[in-house]
């Protein structure tokens, strides 16, 4: 009997496959014995003028094919790559070419581009390269940025790419008249992504059908394949892009196009080979995208009570060299700072800076971690100075049930206005509570204390706009055999979609969960798609699948109800099979109506109702209703009015070592609500990897630039990641489902989520231990020996 699956914490159909080793990454993809390898020569510059590039040595050597800088690529491939996301105040927006032009403006710039026989020739023939540089004062760090004695960009003055403010009212005045006032300065430093799998890329050219093939390690199909076709003058059907399985995106691979997924069909259309680059992962830290780096300044005014009267943000992001972003990562962060928070006046205003470092795109949480922990500081330091409980301050500041929808009276980056959708942030609050044992906490830390021991608790409230649009699309098709292959084109990176997707459609179209099959970021399968970030797959491609699925479902019911000369109202599905309620023997299988919807047909057994032998079919009679087209299969498109408002609640229980000053978790509790949940268990992995994630932000990882623009920790060895040693073993999870009346299944995203608050908890819980003002994170114990230092009495 098939049962309702939305809902049910269903096993993970990939993860067979993935346990085994049987993943099938980019760099596995062999399609052609004879591929040929691509390497990149980078800049060992963060700032510097290109004065000569000499490749005369190596064209001679042997097993080099190709040998490439900026001035051998035409057309459009010698333009800029393209700014994604384009913001009207963004008026100096910049982005990078495929391989630099007359300068390059981070260390890791891609300067030449090498094809050779395998790659120990390629990187070989990167040596013999020679280059001259006139190397500029590097501008480095936020600080550099704004003082902007040297810039990055010549015709950038100041070295600011923006400047945008917002505001609901005059907050200065709000501010200058409410009983209490504070201010506070705060930094987050720079971290990344670090998929466990790199960027690569492999491209094959077919001269005979003109047609180009790209694997890519990617979080939109469809993005590399509009910019490949577009740079490369094809048609946009002459390519095909195929996302294989992907070890982990988390922001990085979204900022299509790489120059390399540009370069590599390049060259396989100039060689007439295939060509294949994966890069390595000092490539990765120092050419790939970071984010978080900000440094705020914040005033607030509040009542007695910690209401806010008014807010002023001031806050500087360091963009690195280009931003073919545009401003969505500030944009984010001004807006959804507020979190579950109704301030009466709200005052924004950021300087999106450039610095001759690695650009700045998404990462997981994309600017959200940042305006979290400006607002929840804020919180944190209103308690404290009112000598409140810090739960009860953020709770007389909530936007409360009956208020959805609510309007922020900002306007996000597309130009519409900011709302709320649905939420219940006391319930939230009164769960989180319950969860991490709040109330109980000052006795068990007055406790501990008597021990010598020092624990703190933290708490941190956040909001996420999912979901966004502008559409993405799914095709159902049910087989002959009564198999279901559902394709949607956005790509997968480990969110447990293959699985998510199947409980809709089985649930939906009455078949069994097995019976399903989930295809993702094929072009082949699925051309129209926007791809997988902003926590966007469940909501849009999970409604559009919905959709799609109750076309489908329609269409088998016609067909039936007219071999089954009954009433589609009669008619149910179980299991794959359709059959007239109250009457199971009158029945037929999903595999038998596909067939009966193919003009091209088995031959048809009354009596049994089962296809036999093939046969051209009835000439005088057409295979469907006549308003319906042959073949069993569904398609839709979904696009909603508006993101959908995610959101979530954690807190952290810490003890510090007094003499080594190590951070140890003592417990983490969530509660999350992302509205009707599709999979508990995915979305408690989700929740998981986010706050492994989120200790490595807070606790351990940064970006270590010297002054020189040189990034000193980029490997493994030296970025410090949290093993599974330093990640709390059990993080106690409570769902709170507000359903989103925004899109048909009631959906909010979830995939981001666990990494948003885990900077300002950490600085929460660590502050409440140690008693001393944490405004930087990340905090690493040696920082906070010396903050201990620094407020001895
Ligand atoms: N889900 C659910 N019920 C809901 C909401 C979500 O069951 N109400 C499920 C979804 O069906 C999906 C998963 O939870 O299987 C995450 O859903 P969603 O929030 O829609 O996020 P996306 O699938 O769009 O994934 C993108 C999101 C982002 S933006 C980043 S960054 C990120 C993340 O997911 N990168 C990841 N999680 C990641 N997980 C892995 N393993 N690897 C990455 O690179």
């Amino acid at each position: 009997m098939t049962t309702k699956l939305m809902g049910q914490g269903v096993q993970r159909v990939e993860d067979q496959r993935f346990l085994r080793g049987q993943g099938r990454y980019v760099d596995d993809v062999a399609v052609d014995p004879a591929t040929l390898h691509a390497a990149v020569l980078r800049s060992p510059h963060a700032h510097a003028r290109i004065v000569d590039i000499d490749v005369d040595a190596v064209l001679d050597l042997e097993g080099v094919h190709a040998v490439w800088t900026h001035d051998d690529l035409t057309g459009p491939m010698a333009e800029p790559l393209p700014l994604l996301i384009p913001h009207p105040t963004l008026t100096h927006g910049r982005t990078q070419y495929a391989l630099a032009k007359d300068e390059v403006n981070y260390a890791g710039e891609a300067v030449a581009f090498v094809v050779a026989d395998d790659r120990y020739v390629a990187e070989d023939a990167l040596d013999a390269i020679r280059v001259t540089y006139d190397v500029l004062p590097p501008v480095v760090g936020i600080d550099a940025a704004r003082a902007a004695d040297q810039l990055v960009h010549d015709d950038v003055p100041g070295n600011i790419g923006a400047r945008m403010e917002q505001s609901t009212g005059d907050a200065q005045a709000a501010i200058a008249q409410a009983p209490h006032r504070l201010a506070l300065d705060l930094t987050v430093e720079r971290s990344a992504c670090t998929p466990m799998e790199g960027r690569g890329t492999v491209a094959r050219w077919d001269p005979d059908t003109n047609r180009m093939q790209v694997w890519t390690s990617t979080q939109s199909s469809t993005g590399v394949r509009a910019v490949v076709a577009v740079k490369l003058g094809l048609d946009l059907g002459q390519v095909d892009v195929i996302t294989p399985d992907v070890g982990g995106g988390f922001g990085v691979k979204i900022n299509h196009p790489w120059p390399e997924e540009l370069l590599v069909p390049l060259a396989a259309r100039a060689l007439g080979r295939t060509v294949k680059f994966t890069e390595d992962r000092r490539e990765h830290f120092i050419s790939s995208a970071h984010e978080r780096g900000q440094v705020q300044h914040i005033e607030v005014g509040f009542d007695d009570d910690g209401r806010l009267l008014g807010l002023d943000v001031e806050f500087w992001h360091d963009h690195g060299a280009y931003t073919p972003y545009g401003l969505i990562v500030p944009i984010i962060t001004s807006t959804q700072l507020l979190g579950p928070y109704k301030p009466e006046v709200y005052r924004v205003v950021f300087e999106s800076l450039y610095t001759n470092t690695v650009m700045v795109t998404p990462y997981r949480g994309a600017g959200r971690p940042q305006g979290c922990f400006a607002m929840e500081r804020t919180m944190d330091a209103i308690a404290a100075y009112l000598g409140k409980d810090r739960a009860e301050v953020r709770a007389s500041n909530f936007i409360q049930p009956d208020e959805f929808p609510f309007d922020q009276g900002l306007i996000f980056q597309d130009g519409r206005e900011l709302e709320y959708d649905s939420g219940d942030y006391p319930a939230s609050l009164e769960k989180i509570k319950a969860l991490v044992g709040w109330d109980e906490f000052p006795a068990f830390q007055k406790e501990m204390a008597a021990l010598g021991r020092k624990v703190g608790i933290g708490l941190a409230c956040y909001v996420e706009g999912t979901g966004v649009g502008p559409y993405e699309g799914a095709h159902v098709h049910i087989e002959t055999t009564g198999k279901v292959k559902v394709a949607t084109g956005l790509t997968t990176q480990g969110q447990g979609h293959a699985t998510v997707f199947a409980q809709l459609v089985a649930d939906e179209l009455g078949v069994k969960f097995e019976d399903v099959e989930v295809v993702t970021g094929d072009t082949r399968r699925m051309p129209y798609a926007v791809g997988t970030f902003a926590s966007r797959a469940a909501v849009m491609s999970g409604s559009a699948i919905h959709l799609a699925a109750k076309r489908a479902k329609e269409k088998v019911l016609k067909i039936a109800a007219d071999a089954l000369e009954a009433s589609e109202d009669d008619l149910q599905i179980v299991d794959g099979v359709v059959s007239v309620k109250g009457s199971p023997g009158t029945s037929l299988d999903l595999g038998t109506i596909s067939v009966l919807s193919n003009p091209l047909r088995y031959a048809f057994d009354e009596a049994s109702k089962a296809a036999t032998q093939f046969s051209v079919g009835d000439p005088g009679k057409p295979p469907v209703p006549e308003d319906e087209e042959p073949g069993l299969e569904g398609r839709d498109f979904y696009s909603p009015e508006r993101a959908t408002f995610a959101s979530g609640m954690h807190a952290v229980i810490v003890e510090t070592d007094p003499d080594t000053a190590e951070i140890k978790i003592l417990k983490y509790a969530v509660v999350h609500d992302c509205g009707r949940l599709i999979n508990p268990m995915i979305v408690e992995g989700q929740i998981h990897g986010g706050v492994a994630q989120g200790v490595g932000g807070a606790l351990y990882e940064r970006m270590a630039y010297d002054e020189d623009g040189q990034l000193q920790n980029a490997s493994f060895m030296d970025f410090l990641m949290p093993y599974v040693t330093e990640i709390p073993d059990g993080i106690d999870i409570d769902h709170l489902e507000t359903p989103s009346p925004l899109n048909p299944l009631g959906i909010k995203g979830a995939g981001e989520a666990g990494v948003i608050p885990s900077a300002a908890v950490f600085a929460a819980a660590i502050e409440d231990a140690e008693r001393i003002p944490i405004t930087a994170m990340p905090i690493s114990p040696s920082e906070l020996f010396h903050l201990r230092q620094e407020h001895q009495p």
